[in-house]
């Protein structure tokens, strides 16, 4: 059985989509704090999980035993900023409960995201590497950088097989984001097809990597079923498609929507985190030990967004 904790969210929901495809409905158990808002019926199983109750934990991988855990369940980064000692609660001890109960029952591989929050102003903007200074300044990212030096302190002390990747801003249709900063690329294909205009809350120039979610899906997938021997990298794996800023986003789905027009808001809290994050990030170590190559680049992407979110 595969449990996947926080399945509700824009990646959870998408990642139980394609475990199910691959492993069979009944074997993927869909794990969250709140009812997904589908009918739950002809959902597949589904149990309420808060992942700070441990009991409650204890009691799910007692009764599942699972071979394989995600959890996806945490605070992203502006929600994070709203709620510092809760996203510190959820993030750390969230994942500090799922590997002490890996450990218990022998969990086989647990998945756990990090970031490029991880980064901060220090670390080097473009074609930030594998290893380089790491002073994150939200408290998502100070979580996230924690986070990975447990994943390598459980692998390196316990044995524990657990892998994990600094996902860029993910762009998707099917699931709303939960509350981050690169959120703009996604609410702007809504506006550009709703109102054929968008507010941006970061200013023109702010480049940040993103990918496509169906890439960071396929990546996922790719490094748990990648063999150990293969896995250098026990923190976090940095992993990238592009990078643009929101005016390059806008003349390319100008492309597709003639009059689409992008207006900016004043500052916005949002734009102090983006600013902290680096602008492009190498992943030629994912690339080499997995085989890591991304499938979606800005016009494949966009094509894509918007065709799917005009007939959805
Ligand atoms: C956020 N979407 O904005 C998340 C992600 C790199 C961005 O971590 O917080």
């Amino acid at each position: 059985t595969i449990l996947v904790l926080g399945s509700n969210g824009q990646i959870g929901t998408e990642l139980v989509h394609t475990l199910r495809k691959a492993h069979g409905e009944s074997n993927v158990v869909a794990c969250d704090i709140r009812r997904p808002d589908y009918d739950i019926k002809n959902a597949g199983p589904f149990e309420f999980v808060n992942v700070l109750e441990k009991d409650t934990l204890a009691d799910l991988f007692a009764r599942y035993k699972p071979t394989q855990v995600y959890l996806l369940a945490a605070l992203l980064s502006a929600t994070g900023e709203q709620n510092p000692k809760l996203a510190w609660d959820l993030n750390m001890n969230g994942l500090l409960n799922i590997l002490d109960l890996a450990l218990t029952y022998k969990t086989a591989k647990v998945y756990w995201p990090s970031s490029i929050a991880a980064f901060g102003l220090n670390s080097p903007k473009q074609h930030t590497p594998q290893f380089c200074i790491m002073d994150p300044n939200t408290v998502y990212g100070i979580s996230k950088l924690a986070g990975e030096r447990w994943c390598e302190y459980y692998h390196q002390r316990y044995g524990l097989d657990v892998r994990s990747i600094r996902y860029p801003g993910l762009i998707s249709w099917k699931a709303a984001p939960g509350g981050g900063t690169t959120d703009y690329a996604i609410h702007i294909f809504h506006d550009a097809l709703k109102k054929g205009t968008y507010n941006c809350f970061l200013n023109a120039e702010t480049e940040l990597p993103m990918m496509y979610m169906d890439d960071a899906i396929r990546g996922t997938i790719e490094l748990m079923e990648a063999p150990a021997e293969q896995i250098s990298i026990r923190s976090s794996y940095n992993l990238t498609g592009f990078s643009f800023t929101p005016e390059v986003l806008a003349a390319e789905i100008k492309n597709h929507i003639p009059g689409f027009s992008l207006q900016y808001t004043e500052s916005d809290p949002r734009q102090a985190i983006a600013d902290s994050w680096p602008k492009s990030i190498d992943d030629s170590v994912a690339s080499k030990d997995w085989g890591w190559k991304p499938e979606f680049d800005l016009a494949k992407m966009t094509t894509d967004m918007l065709r799917n979110l005009t007939k959805s």
